[in-house]
């Protein structure tokens, strides 16, 4: 077992994304399903605040967003890498573009009405107007998440078309003979609508991109234990974090400064804490959960803002 908890739930594409990364690794690791909206008693205390999905927890540490949790996972699993050194700049551009850009333009293909009538969180009033209201709740000051179903359509069929022709002509993955984090980042956005009976439609004409997505789905989620948040909360608690060892501070800032930290496109929840790196790749701060005490939460740093 690999100590990694996976605080995440079935319908969530960057879950997917993170699941699928981990059956490639073929790793043995323990997931909780959480609740699709708040309140998320059992997440919370980890993060600080933070509270787009999924987490990952090992023991005290907790890494928010899948561009840290991929890159952590690589490198505890560094056999067939995903982030060849040779394309490193641009594999995390293209990455950081399909998780923001064609994730947006696909939220937007997802929920369109021909969706809409099918989807089963849409059947039930209640169940629909909380999650309304909670993703409301959720996108407050931001609109980086709103897009037309008319504008982002024809985004999306050219975006597939692009994916197919360059598929059909080199490959077998997007960067070459072995996947890398941009296969995974066009998976999970791919999965999103493909796993949508009523909308694989879309694919029909593009047979290179579905022989593709079917390679990724072959590498399955890896082998999973199911755990109670409460379980999770229990590891936590009985663990410590580890101790960053060279922290690099960019900027202005320096080791042991209270500041707030949170994501710079939506789900603008900060997390409060003791700044213990700032530096090129990553983000770290310390709290003391009353519940769990001792935690320290990492994140990527591009897609984050630090303020003193
Ligand atoms: N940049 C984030 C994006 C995560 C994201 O937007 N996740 C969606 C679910 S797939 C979310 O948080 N939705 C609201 C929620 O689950 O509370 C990442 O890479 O982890």
């Amino acid at each position: 077992m690999s100590g990694i908890v996976l605080h995440q739930y079935a319908e969530s594409p960057f879950s997917e994304k993170v699941r699928s990364l981990l059956g490639y690794k073929g790793v043995s690791y323990q997931a909780v399903e959480i609740p699709m909206i708040m309140p998320r008693p059992d997440t919370i205390p980890l993060t600080g605040g933070y509270r787009k999905t999924p987490v990952m927890q090992i023991g005290a540490d907790v890494y928010c967003d899948t561009a840290i949790i991929c890159r952590v996972i690589d490198d505890i699993y560094p056999d067939h890498t995903i982030y060849p050194e040779e394309h490193l700049a641009m594999i995390n551009t293209v990455a950081h573009w399909t998780d923001t850009f064609l994730f947006k333009v696909c939220v937007s293909i997802a929920f369109q009405p021909r969706a809409a009538a099918t989807n089963p969180l849409f059947q039930d009033e209640n169940a629909m107007s909380a999650f309304m209201a909670d993703r409301a709740e959720f996108s407050k000051g931001s609109s980086e998440l709103g897009m037309s179903f008319e504008t982002a359509e024809p985004h999306f069929i050219a975006h597939l078309n692009q994916l197919d022709q360059q598929l059909s002509a080199g490959g077998p993955f997007l960067f070459g003979d072995k996947p890398c984090i941009v296969d995974f980042s066009t998976y999970h956005n791919v999965w999103f609508i493909y796993s949508r009976e009523v909308l694989r439609d879309y694919f029909e004409p593009f047979e290179h991109l579905v022989a593709w997505y079917e390679k990724m789905v072959a590498f399955g989620h890896g082998s999973v234990e199911m755990i109670s948040g409460g379980d999770a909360l229990a590891q936590a608690s009985a663990a410590e974090p580890e101790e960053i060892v060279d922290a690099a501070f960019l900027g202005d800032f320096q080791a042991g400064q209270s500041v707030s930290v949170m994501p710079i496109d939506y789900g603008f929840q900060p997390v409060n804490g003791e700044l213990l790196a700032a530096g090129m790749d990553e983000i770290a701060v310390a709290r003391n959960d009353d519940q769990v005490g001792r935690i320290v939460v990492h994140f990527p740093r591009t897609g984050f803002q630090v303020v003193a």
